[in-house]
């Protein structure tokens, strides 16, 4: 059948337009925010009400795992490679590695890192990793999280700040200043969020009186949302909102503190630093971009945290590193509609807590997920994962799955093994930075032990 004369047009203007402009990108990625935070998700007790209208008018996806704690997420969402491949110990990134920012600035993008960096302490290392421009909290210092008056660095100099500032504002407004004098450009900005993560301590919007944890957290939660209207109220007042693609997500799940979240009803404890279940690792992911034409739609599509490079980089137009393993499956198609968009078989997650040692893995599919030890659960169902499926006694779909994941995990064991014998952890890079990591390790642990 032929298509009317004007459908026919509006495509070709629609591929036209398309063509001719890449998307600008921002990346942003709360602290500590896990899937249960977003009311989209059907999570409670928490209001998010900006986030929950770009899933309305975007896309919202609900099998995105990223690692369950910080330093392994940033590497594994910045490089586009599972943990076993370059995940040294806490606080830090290989300089030898390649990220997203190389990625896109060598296709053209001006790019900006603000928020909180925890990957090294030089200043350096964010031009060397590909950001033309930042604004970053525990970059060579760590102070205080919120009230971070001469911590922050931008740029290459101290701010010297003003006391009762909230660092979480001075991030995001040193962002929305680089959007506007970028705005004629493409631009990534990537902004790991000082938010949400302890200490649990009022907002700017919190009002008088002492709060629980948890009633701190859901402000937490709320005063994110709020920074992200911001961010998506300036692109409209600049006029670019229509071409810029707006990503949120967490690096792993909520502080183990935070006991009373819910998803659908059920209990969804936080669950940061542990890989025994959903909590730990499943986060939410939103993304707005209203030139891309896709409106109002849920996928349950495995998405890892390696997928983030490759899909910046095909939205880009541009090429992946060369001579080096990228692990992610890019997930670019869906985002602008793709009627022949494939997404991945399954996810895979490498974890091994703050310093390399034994790994504890998974892969899952759309419904199950099969741990080292054939420890299999159907996380829809379990999130919590207390009730272990044998799969000789489960029903046909739960033992193909079975068998599927089973091929996948023995693949990746196979590659750790390869990469943990090409690993050196005495390389130059690695004595001397592990050192730095354990320093400010120990003087956490000191200071913990003080206060009690
Ligand atoms: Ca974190």
């Amino acid at each position: 059948m032929k298509a009317p004369m004007a459908a026919v047009l509006l495509t070709a203007c629609a591929i036209t337009v398309s063509a001719q402009s890449r998307p600008n990108i921002v990346l942003m990625m709360a602290d500590d925010l896990g899937y249960e935070c977003l009311s989209a998700n059907g999570g409670a007790p928490y209001r998010t009400p900006v986030l929950d209208e770009l899933a309305a008018q975007g896309l919202r996806f609900t099998n995105c795992v990223a690692q369950p704690l910080c330093t392994p997420s940033r590497a594994k969402i910045m490089t586009g490679r599972y943990n076993f491949r370059n995940y040294k110990t806490f606080g830090l990134l290989d300089p030898r590695e390649k990220t997203f920012g190389h990625v896109l600035r060598k296709a053209g993008y001006a790019t900006c890192i603000v928020g909180k960096w925890q990957l090294g302490r030089d200043r350096k290392l964010i031009d060397h990793f590909g950001f033309d421009e930042y604004c970053l909290w525990w970059l060579e210092n760590k102070g205080p999280r919120f009230g971070n008056v001469g911590e922050l660095i931008q740029n290459g100099e101290v701010l010297p700040g003003k006391k009762g500032e909230y660092g979480p504002d001075v991030v995001s407004n040193f962002m929305l200043d680089f959007i506007s004098r970028h705005k004629k450009e493409p631009f990534f900005c990537y902004y790991p969020m000082i938010l949400t993560h302890s200490p649990f301590v009022a907002t700017p919007d919190s009002g008088e009186g002492q709060k629980s944890n948890e009633e701190y957290f859901a402000d937490m939660v709320s005063y994110t949302d709020k920074i992200v209207g911001r961010i998506r109220d300036h692109l409209v007042d600049l006029g670019i909102a229509e071409n810029t693609l707006l990503l949120f997500t967490g690096d792993n799940g909520t502080g183990r503190g935070i006991k009373n979240g819910a998803v659908d009803g059920q209990p969804w404890p936080g669950g940061k630093a542990s890989n025994a279940n959903e909590t730990g690792s499943r986060v939410p992911l939103v993304a707005y971009w209203p030139a891309g034409g896709v409106r109002g739609k849920v996928f349950d599509d495995p998405i890892d945290f390696s997928d983030f490079l490759p899909s910046l980089a095909e939205l880009a137009g541009t090429s992946l590193p060369e001579d080096i393993t990228i692990d992610g499956h890019s997930f670019a198609g869906r985002l602008r509609g793709d009627a022949d968009h494939k997404p991945r078989d399954w996810a895979y997650l490498c974890y091994y807590g703050k310093k390399r040692g034994q790994a504890s893995h998974f892969v899952r599919d759309t419904r199950y997920k099969l741990y080292e030890g054939e420890r299999f659960f159907d996380f829809l169902a379990d999130p919590l994962h207390k009730n272990p499926i044998d799969p000789t006694q489960a029903g046909q779909e739960a033992r193909d799955a079975f068998e599927a994941l089973g091929k996948a995990l023995a693949s990746m064991r196979r590659e750790i093994a390869t990469e943990d014998e090409r690993f050196d952890a005495k390389t130059s890079f690695g004595a001397k930075d592990r050192q730095a990591g354990d320093e400010q390790g120990a003087k956490t642990r000191q200071k913990k032990r003080k206060k009690k």
